[in-house]
């Protein structure tokens, strides 16, 4: 196991501002609760949480992410973003998304896909998940907080004890399973840190990193299920907005657009 530490990440990082500073925990509850009180205490963007265990680690709409103790990264970036307008937050997530895949390919030659909206793909299994909390003053993003976390070194296991491991087993991946050796984790979480910074800085020149993602958007020109709030909408995903929002052709050709939800690919 590679050893994680604040001095590690950050000595030499040359970034403008993300890991500004980083906070390593050996130990947290979720690396995106711990951003939270500096993010209402007014503590300035930049921050970075990371841990090496999560005992409360989430996903969306209550559900939980499982990692074994130092086999993952786990963590969360706080942002300001005042310049973005808040219906285009989910570009933040894009940014990390594509920083992570980028991450991944230069330092592990790994391609991964992204789904709509928030997983990163390798051939059908989830590599990694982001998790995006945001804080709305007036008319404005106060705070947002980007949680990423990303399966390096863990080994599903099929044959699991519980119902739950064996299906997470079924649907997971990780680096080490993709090449069949452990990844060093520092590296890649540098270059994570130093892509967000890049393209960050990007968006707040008002490059748009829409067409980047829908290019790496596996979930482009398929059918689709899309589980919805409202319930499940059907049809083909034809496209993307500028909010991130995902354009659903039904059958009947009406254009549903869809701001959030689960996505399964269905069989042509
Ligand atoms: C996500 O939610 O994919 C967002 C996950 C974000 C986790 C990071 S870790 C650092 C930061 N701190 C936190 O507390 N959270 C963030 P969602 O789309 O709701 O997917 C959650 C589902 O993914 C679960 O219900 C499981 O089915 C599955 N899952 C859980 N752990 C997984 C893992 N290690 N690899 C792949 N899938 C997993």
């Amino acid at each position: 196991m590679t050893t994680l530490s604040s001095e590690l990440i950050q000595t030499g990082l040359s970034t403008q501002v993300i890991g500004r500073p980083v906070q390593y925990f050996e130990q947290i509850d979720s690396t995106s609760n711990a951003l939270k009180k500096p993010a209402e205490r007014g503590r300035p963007e930049g921050m970075v949480a990371i841990a090496d265990e999560q005992t409360a680690g989430r996903g969306r709409l209550d559900r939980t992410w499982e990692a074994p103790p130092g086999t993952s990264l786990l963590s969360s970036i706080l942002f300001r973003p005042a310049f973005l307008p808040p219906d285009k937050a989910q570009q933040l997530t894009m940014i990390c998304a594509l920083a992570a895949v980028e991450a991944i390919q230069t330092q592990t030659g790994v391609q991964v896909g992204i789904k709509w909206p928030n997983d990163l793909m390798y051939e059908g299994r989830k590599l990694a998940g982001v998790l995006t909390d945001l804080s709305f003053a007036a008319d404005r993003i106060e705070w947002a907080i980007v949680g990423m976390g990303l399966n390096v070194n863990i080994l599903f296991d099929t044959e699991a004890k519980s119902l739950d491991d064996r299906l997470l087993a079924r649907d997971a991946i990780s680096l080490q399973m993709i090449t069949g050796r452990p990844a060093p984790r520092l590296p890649l979480f540098r270059a994570y840190l130093r892509g967000v910074d890049a393209r960050y800085a990007d968006l707040r020149r008002g490059v748009s990193p829409v067409a980047d993602w829908a290019a790496r958007l596996i979930t482009l020109n398929r059918p689709v299920k899309v589980t919805t709030p409202a319930g499940p909408i059907s049809g083909l995903a034809a496209g993307l907005d500028e909010t991130g929002a995902l354009l659903v052709q039904r059958d009947n050709g009406q254009v549903s657009r869809v701001l959030a939800g689960d996505v399964t690919l269905r069989r042509p």
